[in-house]
């Protein structure tokens, strides 16, 4: 009876990982240097062959992948219903998501629409003439006493306002010029881009990543933004009139609307915010608004248990009862994680810990490619920079190229990632990470990504039980419980690089005795732990209760 009910109830984007793909940098089909779909086509093996010589993923999230100028690498969208003939066609994009759904793996789109490119046509129309019917698509103000409406800034830096020589009028951009805001106050504007959305629904796409989610609608008086202290004027100011408008909340409620209107499709919003119940405030009562927000506070924590549990336990009590929380380490907009908490020879071992509490908890997964191989951020000299708040502005900030290097698949040249000289440097130590070199070694990270994902796969309690803190106040160890209905899995991970204890005997436990179902000591797996659990050095212990 359980396991009918288990396949009833059975939610691809609640019970399964997500894996992102930044589609440049992961394999190049046809020798241009530059990732393509057809590259991703080859690799589907590699995701999910259905065993667990593969990772096991169950949906690909693709950063953009429309028509482009490349201001912003796709961010900067100029037509919403093709495909950039740098990845390919529709075409290939038509037997991707076949190729995809044979093999049991959902696609998911990123949907970039607070803004458009400044060549897509509506903005092209727009910024013809002041009286044009697309004028008011687009945020356009008069300037006050010879200067920008506000004090709004740009994410990349300076102002959020450009000067428009032609009609003398500014026109708002929450990132680059080239990256005009779209005016979410008027109807037409939501009418024609659900109507793009419709066009991927009805080929069949999984889901939407929502670029961020919580700037599409502004401040209607367009009132300046408060002080406060911070380095880059950006963050001297508090962010409470671009961002998190009740507008934009009735926005996404219309968009899962006409999502509903499709069987099993899904939307994942990034919200950046410190705030959790700003964050969570995007699932609306939990059934109305987007399926999943993510949460980017583990970024911000160091190597520390406790700082992580903190994010945990108020991201658990944030999220509302019907919504389903999320959890992600590293994508295409911050240093790699491994980097992060890397310590010398260490560094695998934290990256382990680091995966099994990411896959473990209770929600979705995010996996970002590259990081199940371990991948580093690359260091990338001043002249090759590309990405463009790390060209464009603070003499400091590197940008992030860092982290979208080639995918490392081989130790042949340019790691097999393209015949040719690829669009960034590949990172220096791609002949020892590399898919290849790892597959063969049963300790890798790689090789421990797959056990943890395939144990998931296999234990409803880890998909889809209750989270329960067994240490209020960890130090170097988290415990927790994963409990389903007919199973309990008890995680254990040592965060420190000494051996540590977890004495369960005061703790209330459903059950007393633990098998070993995955250890990063693969030689622990199959015994049995009563009392207390020894944990070595870093050591993931995943138990299930007898
Ligand atoms: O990059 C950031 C933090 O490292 C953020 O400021 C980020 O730019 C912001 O959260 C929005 O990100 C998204 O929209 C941008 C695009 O450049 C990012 O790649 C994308 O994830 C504009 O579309
Ligand atoms: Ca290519």
């Amino acid at each position: 009876m359980h396991n009918a009910q288990r396949n009833v109830d059975s939610i691809w984007w609640r019970d399964g990982v997500i894996y992102q793909i930044y589609p440049r940098s992961f394999a190049d089909a046809n020798g241009d240097g530059i990732g393509d779909l057809r590259g991703i086509i080859h690799h589907l093996d590699y995701l999910n062959d259905g065993t667990p010589n593969s990772l096991g993923i169950d949906a690909i999230w693709l950063s953009p992948i429309y028509p482009s100028p490349m201001h912003d690498f796709g961010y900067d969208v100029s037509n919403y219903h093709d495909v950039d003939p740098v990845f390919g066609t529709l075409a290939d994009f038509d037997e991707l998501l076949a190729q995809a759904h044979q093999r049991g793996i959902r696609i998911i789109m990123d949907l970039v629409v607070n803004h458009t490119s400044h060549e897509h046509p509506w903005f092209v129309e727009s910024r013809s003439s002041r009286d044009s019917p697309k004028r008011d698509w687009y945020i356009w103000r008069d300037a006050v006493n010879g200067r920008p409406p506000n004090n709004w800034q740009a994410a990349f830096g300076g102002p959020a306002w450009t000067w428009d020589e032609a009609t003398g009028q500014y026109y708002l951009h929450s990132f680059l010029p080239q990256q005009p805001d779209l005016n979410w106050r008027n109807p037409q504007v939501k009418e024609a881009v659900f109507q793009e959305i419709r066009f991927w629904l009805d080929r069949g796409v999984d889901g939407f990543r929502l670029d961020v989610a919580n700037r599409l609608v502004k401040d209607e008086q367009l009132r300046d933004n408060p002080f406060r202290l911070g380095l880059r004027a950006y963050d001297r100011q508090y962010h409470i009139r671009e961002e998190n408008q009740p507008g934009t909340h009735e926005v996404w409620k219309a968009f899962r609307k006409l999502l509903d209107e499709y069987p099993q499709r899904m939307s994942v919003g990034e919200v950046y915010h410190d705030d959790p119940a700003v964050t969570a405030s995007y699932y609306g009562d939990g059934t109305d608004e987007l399926h999943l927000v993510f949460n980017f506070l583990f970024a911000r924590c160091p190597w520390s248990a406790r700082r992580f549990h903190k994010v945990i336990e108020d991201w658990e009590r944030a999220v509302p009862p019907a919504g389903w929380p999320t959890y992600v380490l590293s994508n295409h907009d911050m240093p790699r994680h491994y980097s992060r908490y890397a310590a010398g020879a260490d560094s695998d071992a934290r990256a382990k810990v680091a995966a099994a509490m990411l896959i473990t908890l209770r929600g979705t997964p995010f996996l970002y490619y590259g990081e199940e191989i371990g991948m580093r951020e690359v260091h990338i000299p001043r002249d090759e920079i590309l990405d463009p708040p790390g060209k464009r502005y603070w003499p400091f900030y590197r940008g992030r190229d860092g982290c979208r290097t080639p995918m490392q698949w081989d130790d042949s040249p340019n790691a097999g990632f393209s015949t040719s000289k690829p669009w960034l440097r590949v990172g220096p130590d791609y002949r020892q990470v590399n898919v290849a070199v790892e597959s063969a070694d049963p300790d890798s990270v790689l090789n421990f990504y797959r056990r943890l994902i395939w144990l998931r796969k296999s234990s409803p309690a880890l998909q889809r039980g209750n989270y329960r803190a067994l240490i209020e106040r960890p130090t170097d160890v988290l415990a927790y419980l994963r409990e389903g209905e007919d199973q309990v899995i008890l995680v254990c991970l040592n965060f420190s690089p000494r051996p540590r204890v977890v004495d369960l005997s005061g703790m209330d436990l459903p059950v007393g005795a633990w098998r070993v179902v995955l250890s990063s000591e693969r030689a622990a797996e199959g015994s049995m732990y009563r009392g207390k659990v020894g944990l070595s050095r870093y050591e993931v212990c995943v138990m299930e209760g007898e």
